[in-house]
């Protein structure tokens, strides 16, 4: 399905560009699932993108929870990605000075190289997003930050005035694609689509087809549910990679996610 058709308003008024890439891979394959690919080795990673590939939109890493990272091993998780044309969305939840975020996008894992997309916390400062965009600019290349608006963990401290705080924030920047929002709770996502308008996305994880709870204070939402009210992107991991069938799996979410996208 056309890209335009299939998002609407959305499409039209988000700025990013990286906003488009992901609105069009979207529609290609029919699947709203970004990947949350926590698996603690590179031959895994390769091993699930290819087999979940056709299935999702884009993928998500935390790099840092690879046991055998090197800079070659990496690149095969990076090419990998990019033969099912899926844009690299590296969860480091990047919290520090702008100066220091900066220098974090460097360093032995080199994210700037390699990421699309990253995540942020607002918490210390509106600053950290020109230091993140000044780590890509390092390189030549440009990314798009997701701030935390809201998290699926249960007892956080994103309090609805730092929601409103970091929205603020995340308008006045270029470099904001979106925002992730709590996707156990479609009252959360509705309420934050309200503050956000059309104009950047919002990515939920927090979603599972069946588990009611997660381990260690997880919260699990139904991925359709988070959809229509208002989630651009379902991220989910548990529900996919570790799943008996993760392909069955990853099919099932697409379905659930673009069936959601349509009736929207
Ligand atoms: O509030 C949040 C924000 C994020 S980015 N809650 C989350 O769970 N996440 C990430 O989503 C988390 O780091 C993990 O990679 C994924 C959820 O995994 P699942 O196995 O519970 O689906």
């Amino acid at each position: 399905m056309r890209a335009d058709e299939a998002w609407g308003a959305r499409w039209r008024s988000c700025a990013h560009p990286l906003s488009h890439r992901f609105m069009e891979t979207a529609a290609e394959k029919g699947t709203l699932v970004v990947l949350a690919a926590d698996l603690g080795s590179t031959e895994e990673l390769v091993s699930i993108i290819h087999q979940v590939g056709p299935h999702i939109a884009a993928l998500k890493t935390h790099v840092d929870m690879v046991e055998d990272f090197s800079q070659e091993s990496w690149q095969e998780v990076v090419d990998a990605a990019h033969s099912h044309d899926l844009m690299l969305f590296e969860d480091r939840k990047f919290a520090d000075i702008g100066r220091v975020s900066q220098t974090q996008m460097g360093g032995i894992y080199d994210i700037r190289s390699w990421a699309d997309i990253v995540t942020a916390h607002r918490v210390s400062g509106p600053d950290i997003i020109d230091g993140i965009a000044a780590g890509w600019d390092d390189v030549q290349r440009i990314g798009g930050v997701f701030l935390l608006a809201q998290m699926s963990s249960r007892g956080n401290l994103l309090s609805e005035g730092y929601t409103d705080e970091t929205i603020a924030t995340g308008a006045a920047s270029p470099h904001v694609l979106g925002y992730i929002g709590n996707g156990s709770s479609p009252d959360e996502i509705s309420s934050l689509r309200g503050k956000v308008g059309e104009g950047k996305m919002i990515w939920t994880p927090g979603v599972n087809l069946s588990a009611e709870e997660g381990v260690l204070g997880q919260r699990y939402g139904h991925p359709s549910d988070a959809i229509r009210a208002g989630s651009d992107g379902v991220i989910v991991g548990t529900g996919i990679h570790g799943s008996d069938d993760p392909v069955a799996a990853a099919k099932a979410y697409a379905d659930a996610t673009w069936a959601a996208l349509m009736s929207r």
